[in-house]
């Protein structure tokens, strides 16, 4: 069967959209109900379900033949050829926290294969978009990553390691590197918004490790739609199961992988 990926992301743009919608509302309430501590976890944890069961649900429709690879398990079903990977609210802290950064993001797989992703960032309204063959998109407009071309006249991002801290001295050491060697570095709480910024030219490059395939698939996607590159530490491809992602404009993006390599290998 032939897909049409330009009308699929379309309407994965809208569930999106409608998905979003419903996360803020209930972000509104949970501020005015902040001094119950109990529940918190769980109202969380109901966002996020609720949310991965609406966009399962409707992605099932759309693609009835694709699997699932989604961070609260709502379906565990493998697809064939097609599997769709979704992080129905990446940047849960924040949310939790009442910060104004965090977004669905949802990628399509062929295969092996990036063939579609989109990024919702819900606060700002912001939906970044592109599919197999198609330029990058941020709410219709065509986005790129910088020609910046030099490390020193770049801004970056990362996250902060939370699980694995074997590799905590070599994260920090590349931390102080790039603290005195480029325009700064931000740690905005959700990959997936950091991507879509590399993609749209806010960000030269982003870095991180410990990332589940839902944290990077849909931005990964972006990025290289809108003309970046994407790799793993070791600059191989292993960066949507592998835990690693290094993602940055063309210019600057060996200059940057090679920092990364000198601290991590
Ligand atoms: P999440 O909000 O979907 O969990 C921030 O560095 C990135 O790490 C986010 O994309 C976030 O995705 C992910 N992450 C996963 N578990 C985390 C945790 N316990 N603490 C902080 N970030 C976490
Ligand atoms: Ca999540």
């Amino acid at each position: 069967m032939s897909i049409n990926l330009q009308t699929l992301c379309q309407d994965v743009c809208a569930l999106s959209k409608e998905v979003g919608v419903f996360i803020k509302n209930e972000g509104e309430k949970f501020s005015s109900m902040k001094v119950e501590v109990k529940g918190k976890n769980d109202f969380v944890s109901y966002v996020d379900k609720t949310s991965e069961k609406r966009i399962v649900e409707k992605l099932a429709l759309l693609l009835p033949e694709a699997g699932f690879i989604a961070e609260e398990g709502t379906s565990t079903k493998k697809g064939e050829t097609y599997n769709w990977v979704i992080d129905p609210l990446d940047g849960t802290t924040n949310f939790i926290h009442g910060i104004p950064c965090f977004a669905i993001s949802i990628a399509l797989m062929r295969n092996e294969e990036l063939i579609l992703g989109v990024i919702y960032e819900i606060n700002f309204d912001e939906c970044f978009y592109a599919w197999e063959g198609s330029k990058a998109y941020l709410n219709g407009k065509e986005i790129t990553v910088t020609k910046t071309a030099k490390l020193a006249d770049s801004l970056l991002a990362t996250g902060f390691p939370y699980y694995d801290y074997s590799r905590m001295d070599e994260y920090i050491e590349l931390f102080k590197y790039f603290m005195k060697h480029t325009h700064g570095l931000r740690r905005l709480g959700s990959a997936a918004t950091d991507l879509a910024y590399v993609a749209c030219g806010r960000f030269e490059g982003f870095y991180e490790y410990s990332l589940q395939p839902w944290d990077v698939a849909a931005g990964a996607f972006i990025v290289q739609q809108a003309g970046g590159k994407v790799t793993d530490f070791k600059g191989e491809e292993n960066y949507i199961f592998g835990k690693e992602i290094v993602a940055g404009n063309s210019a600057c993006f060996d200059e940057f992988l090679d920092v990364v390599k000198k601290h991590f290998n």
